[in-house]
């Protein structure tokens, strides 16, 4: 694992670093709009008066925090793989260049010593047939904050929050008691906890630390400005009857189904995501802040 200097100083001396992860950037967005938004989330980090840390596989090096060319060369490699905690060692032997999902982001992050973690839509349980992200059970294990807008809408949301309980993942929602559903603020779904503050969630990180508790703690960040639930409720539908028809399974179903999304919303789901995953960056920031403080 190579991280960079910058970033290794800052954990040295205690200031806040917030990690980025980098299958959005090589499979969650189309490209060139991938790494504007790479770029956006980087900037809303640092005005947020943190360290950006960009973790990603190149060259089958575990790279934590890119420099701005390595950000655009990955940004534009069409190659590159995604590495979840299954292939993630393969990859590494392979020499491989890869973004890493939040599975495999949160437990190098952690690994490297960082607190806080921010990415737009953690994975789940997807529609039949079974499919469940590595995400999951990453999270139950990997103690570290993760800001995201809950889990990404393309999922089974009831199934996901209540595998979340099983595998004993805590779990608030940032001003919401609400489950924020990725491209829309809202859904039907209750949160067991809330907090309104950067300075609130740090505290119950704080507290789960000194509970010795081993999971992550989500704070689920509702996006501003997002879609009508019911209308993403919609193209969900669509898009896996396509992908089911299709044949699409696997690592390659998150993929698809979020740029079918894109096109059957004119856009407007891949406006959401923009939006979403800098405003979530930006929240890291002051939590990864105030966890300094
Ligand atoms: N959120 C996005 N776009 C993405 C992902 C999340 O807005 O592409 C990625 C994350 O890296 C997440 C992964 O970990 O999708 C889940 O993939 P799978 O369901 O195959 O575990
Ligand atoms: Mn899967």
């Amino acid at each position: 694992m190579r991280i960079a200097d910058d970033v290794a100083e800052a954990l040295e001396n205690g200031q806040p670093v917030v990690a980025l992860e980098s299958t959005v950037i090589t499979h969650g967005l189309a490209r060139p709009e991938n790494l504007e938004v790479a770029r956006a989330m980087v900037d809303a980090v640092a005005r947020g008066g943190a360290l950006p840390a960009v973790i990603a596989l190149l060259e089958g090096e575990v790279r934590v925090g890119l420099s701005e060319g390595e950000l655009e060369a990955l940004a534009e490699n069409t190659d590159a793989e995604k590495a979840s905690l299954w292939n993630l060692a393969a990859l590494a032997a392979g020499k491989k260049d890869a973004g890493t999902t939040v599975a495999a982001t949160a437990f190098l992050a952690h690994r490297a010593g960082i607190a806080v973690f921010a990415t737009g839509g953690i994975g789940g349980v997807h529609l039949a047939p079974f499919d469940e992200s590595a995400d999951l059970v990453a999270l139950s294990k990997t103690p570290i904050v993760v800001v995201s807008s809950g889990m990404k809408s393309i999922l089974d949301l009831e199934a996901t929050l209540e595998r979340l309980e099983t595998l004993g993942v805590a779990v608030v929602g940032y001003r919401t008691s609400q489950l924020p559903a990725f491209h829309s603020p809202t859904s039907p779904y209750s949160l067991p906890a809330r907090v309104e503050s950067p300075e609130e969630a740090a505290a119950v990180f704080k507290a789960q630390r000194a509970l010795g508790l081993p999971s992550a703690l989500l704070v689920f960040n509702p996006v501003s400005e997002g879609l009508p639930f019911e209308q993403v409720g919609a193209w969900v539908e669509a898009a896996n009857r396509e992908a089911r028809a299709q044949g699409i399974h696997g690592k390659a179903l998150t993929p698809f189904l979020l740029r079918r999304l894109a096109e059957l919303s004119g856009g407007e789901t891949d406006r959401a995501n923009r939006r979403l995953l800098v405003e979530n960056a930006r929240l890291a920031a002051a939590i990864a802040r105030a966890l300094a403080g």
